[in-house]
């Protein structure tokens, strides 16, 4: 069995298009796990393998694959850089032990750079940063470094430097050992002569990489100062302690599309990414004792792993993949902790992109998959019943946007049966149901995102779903008071109908609901008659009387009535309440109420004053303000009406900087002129 310090964890992350899935396909490559260099763009990728990733030439789902070079064994992922899937890189995140971080050359830092380096930050996740696609157009080295250092909390540590850019990149110098590398045809690093023009800059970026590896620890920063120089040893030693404390980025630079600094990033991995065992170690509870308890990541420790994603496949079932965090998995069965169960399976796997290898046991550092478990669900904790203990769970994006989701006719059940598989894969979609308006809503993070869905759930299970803007959930109320009767008397042959009665009406304060007093004396309507009328005014209250919605917030008193010994019944006073109550809400000023949303923004400074101003165009009311590190934060509240399409136009006016959540928060009245139209609206639907 491989030793743990051979092992290790890397999720490759980044914003969307800069090259990750190539980068990870050259890797593959460079070290013979395949053998050819696959491309996103013609579909011959490993890692982009589903037909909608194909098809859209971007990444959707997170990919796994792992690759040995120089004796080490590499667990590699693959995340998708496009904010709908942002969850995907989320969670690949929070499970590894490193990150090797993509920024393009040409385009810099983005807006959404830093959503991804969040998930970095939180943990201080030991970093490598590659400057990609160096061979682009408008590819700047220095420019990237300083955009990194300008708008990003990484701290890049220049330890390779590009000789020529665009279509003259052609080498690299490694700052560490001075020397020159230049790629032969295939992209290979092949030692040469530091170029006469760069040797002041590369002894320049030696100097400060000296510096700044020496202020990492006392010892060094001692010897800095005593001797003005650090040996190539220390430098690495150096490097790699910053590393692992989250400190230092070493930065690496590649044109992954010609396999060009490949090999040289393969060797800085090994070098300067910890092993599972060096990492700190990740705290739990037990779930008894509710102690604080670790595992250490040895292969000979207690077993355990936490499941962070989930396939559906239509054919081969479902598919848990899991990281492991201690102990060595074989055998055919776990106890997962987190639904106090015990999971049989078939058989333990390890992913190479689409294709999963079976082997026979897993240990730390290792991403594995097995099938058809029966309760596990994504976040679960795995472990030795016998050494119980269940990780934090994985918090998954909130969803912001919904949509109306229908199926064609007769497909209603196979659809629904369907995207409730696709939640157990996607943690990021829900399904609900408005009671008032009875559609059934899907939410999910962003437009693209529940289109993907939609084509998967055609692909997968043959079956299509149509979104439409959802209706808003509009009410009714009153502002004024009423007295009025309501008589029901019909006489034609026969038994005859009666009843007769009198009803005050009254607004009730917002979120009061609806309340009936039953005020007769004197048995003027005979008790047995006095929940027909209660039943018959809720009734009424269903279909409000100026646009049809319900009507909400108003007490009913019944006052007044007379009744009939023979022709009286149940059916009569309901009838009879329910005349009243309309005639009532006609004259108590009935108004229209809408749903009014909290939500919370978060933009950087300068979005602040164009995030206002729309607010202000949508009715919103500021409700204050705070401060994050990076960003400002705005409560505010708006219409549900106004914000519908908010997820997309948050984005164009943010540069896709911006994030929010909604919730309800309450009912408030609609404005007269939009209520007149929405009353229009509403008659005319109907
Ligand atoms: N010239 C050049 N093009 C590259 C290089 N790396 C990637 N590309 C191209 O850039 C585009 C995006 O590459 P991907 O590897 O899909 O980027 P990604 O970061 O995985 O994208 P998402 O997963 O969608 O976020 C593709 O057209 C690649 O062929 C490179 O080193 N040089
Ligand atoms: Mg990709």
């Amino acid at each position: 069995m491989t030793d743990v310090k051979l092992f290790r964890n890397v999720a490759i992350l980044g914003h969307g298009n800069c090259g990750k899935t190539t980068l990870a396909e050259a890797m593959l490559f460079s070290t013979g796990k395949t053998n050819r260099l696959g491309k996103v763009d013609d579909g011959s990728s490993t890692m982009d393998f589903e037909p909608e990733e194909i098809k859209k030439q971007v990444s959707i789902s997170a990919a796994f694959n792992h690759y040995t070079w120089k004796k080490h064994e590499i667990f590699l992922a693959d995340t998708p850089g496009d904010d709908n899937f942002l969850n995907e890189a989320k969670f690949v995140a929070h499970i590894s032990d490193s990150v090797l971080f993509c920024i393009g050359a040409a385009t810099s830092v983005k807006n959404q750079t830093t959503k991804y380096t969040d998930f970095i930050e939180e943990r201080k996740i030991p970093t490598i940063i590659c400057i990609t696609r160096m061979d682009r157009e408008r590819a700047n080295f220095a420019n990237v470094i300083q955009g990194i250092k300008d708008n990003l909390p990484l701290k890049p540590a220049i330890t390779f430097v590009p000789i020529g850019s665009e279509t003259n990149f052609r080498g690299v110098v490694n700052v560490i050992n001075q020397k020159a590398y230049v790629f032969d045809d295939k992209g290979k690093a092949k030692e040469s002569e530091i170029p006469e023009d760069m040797k002041d800059e590369i002894a320049a970026f030696r100097e400060s990489l000296m510096e700044q590896v020496a202020e990492t620890e006392d010892e060094l920063i001692e010897k800095f100062l005593e001797e003005g120089e650090l040996t190539d040893e220390d430098l690495v030693n150096g490097l790699k302690a910053g590393v692992l404390s989250g400190e230092i980025c070493p930065v690496s630079v590649t044109a992954a599309y010609n396999n060009q600094g490949v090999d040289l990033l393969l060797d800085m991995i090994n070098d300067l990414l910890p092993a599972p065992d060096d990492c700190p170690l990740r705290a739990g509870t037990d779930p008894k004792s509710k102690d604080v308890v670790e595992r250490v990541p040895k292969p000979d420790a207690p077993f355990s792993a936490q499941v962070f994603k989930t396939m559906a496949d239509p054919f081969a079932g479902r598919l848990t993949l899991f990281r492991v965090f201690s102990g060595t998995l074989s055998g055919d069965s776990f106890y997962n902790s987190t639904r106090d169960v015990n999971e049989r399976f078939g058989q333990i796997f390890i992913l190479e992109g689409k294709n999963q290898k079976p082997v026979d046991s897993v240990g730390p550092g290792a991403i594995a998959a097995v099938a058809k478990l029966k309760e596990t669900v994504t976040g679960d904790t795995l472990c030795d019943e016998n050494s119980p203990i269940i990780y934090e769970p994985l918090r998954p994006i909130t969803p912001v946007i919904a949509y109306a989701v229908t199926a064609r006719k007769g497909d209603e059940e196979k659809l629904f049966s369907s995207i409730t598989k696709m939640l157990d894969e996607d943690l990021t979609l829900r399904l609900t149901r408005e009671s008032q308006t009875k559609e059934i809503l899907i939410s999910g993070v962003g437009q693209v995102h529940l289109e993907v869905l939609g084509e998967k759930i055609k692909r997968k299970y043959g079956v299509e779903m149509e979104l439409h803007t959802p209706k808003v959930p509009y009410k009714e109320t009153l502002k004024g008071r009423a007295r009025v009767q309501g008589k029901h008397k019909k006489q034609s042959g026969g038994r005859g109908q009666f009843a007769d009665t009198w009803i005050e009406i009254e607004p009730l304060p917002r979120g009061g609901g609806y309340e009936f007093v039953d005020k007769i004396v004197g048995g003027v309507i005979p008790k047995t008659y006095i929940p027909a009328v209660d039943k018959g005014i809720q009734e009424a209250m269903e279909k409000g009387v100026i646009a049809g919605y319900p009507m909400v917030d108003v007490k009913v008193q019944l006052v007044d009535g007379s009744f009939h010994a023979v022709d009286s019944s149940e059916l009569a006073f309901k009838i009879a309440c329910s005349l009243a109550f309309k005639k009532a809400a006609a004259e108590a000023n009935p108004v229209l109420l809408e749903p009014i949303m909290n939500i919370t923004i978060r933009v950087p400074e300068d979005c602040v004053g164009d995030v206002m101003g729309d607010l202000n165009s949508r009715r919103g009311r500021v409700m204050g303000m705070d401060s994050e590190p990076r960003n400002e934060v705005i409560n505010a509240q708006v219409p549900m009406a106004e914000i519908q399409k908010y997820a997309a136009d948050l984005t164009s006016f943010t540069g896709g900087r911006g994030a929010f959540e909604v919730s309800f928060s309450h009912y408030e009245e609609v404005p007269g002129q939009l209520a007149e139209k929405i009353i229009e609206a509403a008659k005319s639907e109907e």
